[in-house]
């Protein structure tokens, strides 16, 4: 479909508002997206008509619910072209599914003198769990270094690879610089070794089509506030002989076929993984995001985000005094960057006023803020809906807040 820009800010209710008397620039799309108005129809649509538990009721209203929250799932599965809707599995977000392959499957297959091996440009969700299970178990966590631009250094990943390499998590798109990563070639080099490996799309997914099943991957995992979707809920896809050998992450109702005081009997996939009454509502409501961004096709959304990333990078290297954070030759949607003189902090601060929202700080990114020996930065990132135009509005600010501290 063509990307009519006007057409899909109108899809946006939230962009229509001032500001401190200012038009909205939404520049946080990294941190959540906006939602269009189709998903919170459908969110409030189940509220209004279809709100029953799933999986559980003989009425009329769980078996609707239970076939739209299914339905979503299948949209799902189709969307990342994973083999099987066994495969989905709803979680809380990318960071509760990172946790439950760390905690289920590390647990299980994680042992003393094992290796795990993540990359400098993790966020601390695919840090944290993984730290965790080091310690559980008394395996060593290694760190695939990057490169001034952010971009990971292809030949020490393959020296840090060996057999003792258990799993590799990296992040599809990095959230602190934008950086795209070869995580086909990287998965292809792991299964070399026997490794496993989890692919963190939680800021890929809403900007590049992603096929699980030509990429191999082992776990992917995303979050739907970041694909549009509602807040609270995502998805672990993991490979169902992966699934199906892991032990449950938490105990509960539905993810039980039959319970005794001296044993239980566990569910099918995904429902082994789904312990308790989920987030109905916003799963329902990731199935509309996902067949939103369909409506308009990833052709378009990477023309468009592409365009207006070219824009803002000429911009800030035209910018006296700023230096960008991250400038990997393939990334997306992300303008990372510190400015003489003033804080990241303040920036965000003096830019809420121009009613310019962009993201301050260290991203839940520590080490990459190491790395480039800066305790924060400024960011600004891109969605399908915002124009040149903002982006002039962003670059209008900064120069209003540089000379406020010159
Ligand atoms: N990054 C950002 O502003 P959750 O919180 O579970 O939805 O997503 C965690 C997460 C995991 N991986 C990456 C690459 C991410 O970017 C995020 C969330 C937000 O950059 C909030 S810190």
């Amino acid at each position: 479909m063509k990307h009519d820009i006007s057409v899909i800010r109108g899809d946006f209710p939230i962009l229509h508002q001032e500001v401190y008397g200012k038009p909205l620039v939404y520049l946080d799309n990294a941190a959540t997206t906006q939602k269009p108005q189709c998903v919170i129809d459908t969110v409030r649509h189940y509220y209004e008509k279809d709100n029953a538990n799933i999986h559980r009721g003989v009425h009329l209203l769980s078996e609707r619910a239970t076939a739209d929250y299914e339905a979503a799932r299948e949209t799902i599965r189709l969307f990342f072209n994973a083999k099987s809707s066994k495969e989905v599995v709803f979680t809380r977000g990318a960071t509760e599914s990172i946790n439950l392959v760390a905690t289920s499957w590390g647990n299980a297959n994680v042992g003393k003198g094992d290796e795990v091996l993540i990359t400098h440009m993790e966020h601390h969700s695919n840090i944290v769990p993984w730290q965790m299970l080091c310690d559980r178990v008394g395996a060593s966590l290694k760190v695939v270094p990057m490169n001034a631009a952010g971009e990971l250094e292809m030949d020490a990943f393959e020296t840090l690879l060996s057999d003792r390499t258990k799993l590799v998590g990296v992040v599809h798109m990095s959230n602190a610089l934008g950086t795209i990563n070869p995580v086909g070639t990287m998965i292809k080099k792991a299964h070399a070794v026997g490794a496993k490996v989890l692919v963190d799309g939680a800021q890929a997914a809403a900007h590049m089509a992603v096929d699980l099943q030509a990429l191999d991957a082992d776990f992917y995992v995303t979050s739907a506030h970041k694909m549009y979707g509602p807040t609270g809920v995502g998805v672990l896809v993991g490979r169902e002989v992966l699934l199906d050998a892991m032990p449950p992450y938490q105990g509960g109702g539905d993810m039980i076929l039959t319970v005794t005081f001296e044993k239980s009997q566990y569910n099918d996939l995904p429902h082994k993984f789904e312990a308790g009454t989920p987030n109905i509502a916003g799963a329902i409501g990731f199935g509309r995001a996902i067949k939103y961004i369909e409506s308009i096709g990833f052709k378009a959304i990477e023309a468009c985000e592409k365009k207006l990333l070219t824009y803002a990078i000429q911009k800030a290297a035209d910018f006296d005094g700023l230096r960008q954070i991250g400038t990997a030759g393939n990334r997306a949607c992300i303008l990372s960057f510190v400015l003489d003189g003033v804080h990241p902090h303040d920036l965000g601060t003096i830019l809420d006023r121009e009613g310019v929202a962009i993201r301050a700080g260290h991203h839940c990114a520590m080490p990459v803020m190491q790395f480039y020996g800066v305790p924060a930065t400024a960011r600004a990132s891109f969605s399908i809906y915002n124009t040149k135009a903002e982006v002039d509005v962003l670059f209008t600010a900064l120069a209003k807040a540089q000379a406020m501290f010159a």
